[in-house]
């Protein structure tokens, strides 16, 4: 762990150069590097707040237990910020383990904790249930998993939703394309959240993009750069996945976005449950997670 208070993180690095740093705050990951430590994936704002003030603006923001704006009223989410609270408290870090995988190549696995005695009170008075995440960032060389486990430690069964916000790092975002949602319905919620069939299979971004695609059968969503595929985003157990760029006029007008056309090389692919909601007994676990692939 490097750095004190809320602005601590954890880095971990692989004997080939490969890093992922994760700040304890909101168990963000803020960097994920492949190629030897040469390439960063994820896109992170130069006016991110690091320090714990507000939400990571860039990595990976953990959504829970609700995704965007919560129900309106009489919801157990109802009084909780947009995304819920998991990407404002401080984890705990649990501990860093190393692997070797069947081909002898190497992983490093770090565990997060957050449970509802680790939530501020005004976030425990919001959603009092009691439960227990364990997230866990596991780095190898082309590839970055993150896995959430949600347990109901309580007596009432809770439901709740989750999303990994990743802000991928691109170059140009006019040569650009997501694919692999073709036939997918969504929500864009650009157009009023009204409903559409994905028409086919590569998505460009033109303009602001804000698609919430549920029910998606194939675990693959791919963001090719300029003609090559540059990431896939492979699905574990989480059915939806978020296709979002804010654009111009939103990027402005974000004042922890910057710089303000940074729209340009970013595009979050974020995938989750957030059609409906996910319940859970008491003592039940869910567990889900992506694993993201740098194909350069
Ligand atoms: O994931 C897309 C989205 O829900 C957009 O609607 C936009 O609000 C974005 O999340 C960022 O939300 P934030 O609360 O981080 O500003």
């Amino acid at each position: 762990i490097v750095g004190s208070g809320a602005s601590s993180k954890v880095i971990a690095t692989l004997p080939s150069g490969e890093s992922v740093e994760v700040l304890l705050f909101g168990a963000t990951v803020t960097s994920w590097k492949s190629n030897g430590g040469k390439t960063e994936n994820l896109w992170l704002s130069e006016k991110a707040a690091l320090d714990g003030s507000k939400a990571v603006r860039g990595g990976v923001p953990v959504v829970f237990p609700v995704f965007g704006p919560p129900p309106k009223s009489d919801h157990p989410t109802s009084s909780l910020p947009q995304h819920g609270f998991a990407r404002t408290s401080r984890w705990e870090f649990l501990g860093k383990s190393s692997a070797e995988d069947a081909l002898g190549s190497d992983s490093v696995k770090l565990d997060f904790g957050l449970y509802s005695s680790g939530l501020t009170d005004e976030a425990r008075k919001a959603w009092p249930l009691d439960f227990g995440l364990v997230y866990s960032v596991t780095l190898s060389k082309d590839s970055l998993q993150t896995v959430i486990n949600v347990r109901n430690e309580g007596e009432q069964s809770f439901e709740f939703q989750f999303l990994l916000h990743t802000y991928f790092k691109i170059q140009d975002i006019s040569k650009v394309a997501v694919n692999g949602l073709l036939g997918v319905t969504y929500i864009d919620k650009v157009l009023d959240a009204t409903e559409h069939k994905q028409s086919d299979n590569s998505i460009k971004i033109t303009g602001e993009v804000d698609r919430v695609y549920a029910s998606i059968p194939q675990d693959t969503t791919s963001i090719v750069e300029d003609g090559k595929p540059r990431f896939d985003v492979v699905r574990d157990n989480l059915q939806d996945t978020v296709v979002w760029n804010p654009w111009i006029e939103k990027a402005k007008s974000m004042g922890d976005f910057s710089p303000d056309d940074d729209y340009k090389h970013m595009v979050c692919v974020e995938v989750g449950a957030v059609q409906g909601w996910q319940k859970l007994d008491k003592g039940e676990v869910f567990e889900g997670g992506q694993t993201i692939k740098s194909l350069l």
